[in-house]
């Protein structure tokens, strides 16, 4: 049986085509601009300015203006949140993004919990959480998102299938496990990690499986039922002197020894990767509509004068 490669960086080129037109016809509507993305990037890890550039570089080719904050490693948490606070008060910034993870001595809950929510374009933000949660209306993480949109792409049937999530962070299986139990998704979604025993017991009965471990090839052919699709998130680099860049890009799938296995599987990379990109740009544009938070204040608008509330404003009985 031969499988299918799901094309996440085809996938993705198509949804930022259809972006750029969208953002066309927004941000040339009267009394609209650009989208204005706010990145802030503390450090200098090799990984994560490179992630930031390859937001930004997507973010120009759509017509998303933004800038990068590069502060520096020993930055305090006190100054990084104010920071936060600035462009949360900038009404020319629809949307903010906290390029992850932080140094040790920052605390990431604090930090994006300092967000405006109504800004908050990777979904991180407890009331978009617990908005997810709910089933009501916000951001989305853009990693589960891209996920639900590439397998949508490819026409593979989530509801009433078994899910099985390899990973429980805030970033990725977390929110995707909520994302899969949404009324109308109707996965049944079970969420397994490192300290799960018999792991491979429990991976062999998904019909889909999604990896977001953090381990380069965790996943062996032994872990696969015959005929899933797989869905590997991870992006592990591995040194490779023989390499021009010095390491190569790996998943959590070993991905020659599973392929043949399964009816379709993500390549590492040109899978996931650039969908979480392309829904981080969807997000931004969703920020400037103000679509999850119709009463943010519109950047292009001056400050109105909020109506008294009626019972402030009834005479009392
Ligand atoms: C591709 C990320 C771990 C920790 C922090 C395209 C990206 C990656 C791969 C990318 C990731 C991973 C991002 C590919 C953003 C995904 O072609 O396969 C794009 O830029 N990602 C991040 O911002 O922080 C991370 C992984």
């Amino acid at each position: 049986m031969s499988y299918r490669i799901l094309d996440g960086r085809r996938v993705a080129e198509t949804r930022l085509q259809r972006l750029r037109q969208e953002l066309e016809r927004w941000s040339g509507a009267e009394g609209h601009r650009r989208p204005f993305l706010a990145v802030i990037l503390v450090g200098d890890h090799p990984a994560s300015a490179s992630y930031v550039r390859a937001k930004r570089r997507a973010a120009a080719e759509v017509g998303i203006d933004s800038e990068t904050i590069h502060l520096p490693l020993d930055i305090s948490e006190e100054e990084l949140l104010g920071h936060i606070h600035r462009l949360n008060a900038d009404a020319a910034v629809d949307g903010i993004l906290v390029q992850l993870p932080l140094p040790e001595h920052i605390n990431p809950d604090r930090v994006i919990a300092a967000l405006d929510p109504a800004k908050d374009v990777d979904g991180f933000h407890p009331i978009n959480v617990g908005r997810l949660v709910l089933g009501q209306p916000g951001f989305r993480p853009c990693t589960p998102a891209g996920i639900v949109e590439l397998l949508r792409a490819y026409d593979i049937e989530l509801s009433g299938r078994r899910v099985v999530i390899l990973g429980r962070s805030h970033i990725v299986g977390l929110p995707l496990a909520n994302l899969l139990l949404q009324r109308g998704m109707d996965a049944t979604v079970t969420v397994c990690h490192s300290r799960t025993p018999n792991l491979a017991e429990i991976t062999r009965t998904a019909e889909v499986l999604v990896v977001a471990i953090g381990r380069p090839r965790f996943v062996t052919a032994e872990m696969v039922c015959p005929g899933a699709v797989v869905i590997d998130v991870g992006i592990n680099r591995l040194s490779d002197p023989t390499h021009p860049r010095g390491y190569v890009l790996v998943g959590d799938v070993d991905f020659e020894a599973v392929a043949p296995r399964t009816s379709a599987i993500t390549p590492v990379p040109g899978g996931v990767g650039p969908m979480t990109i392309a829904m981080l740009l969807e997000n931004t544009l969703h920020a400037a509509q103000r679509l999850y938070y119709p009463s943010a204040q519109l950047s292009n608008q001056p400050a109105t004068t909020k109506a008294p509330l009626a019972s402030a404003a009834a005479p009392s009985p």
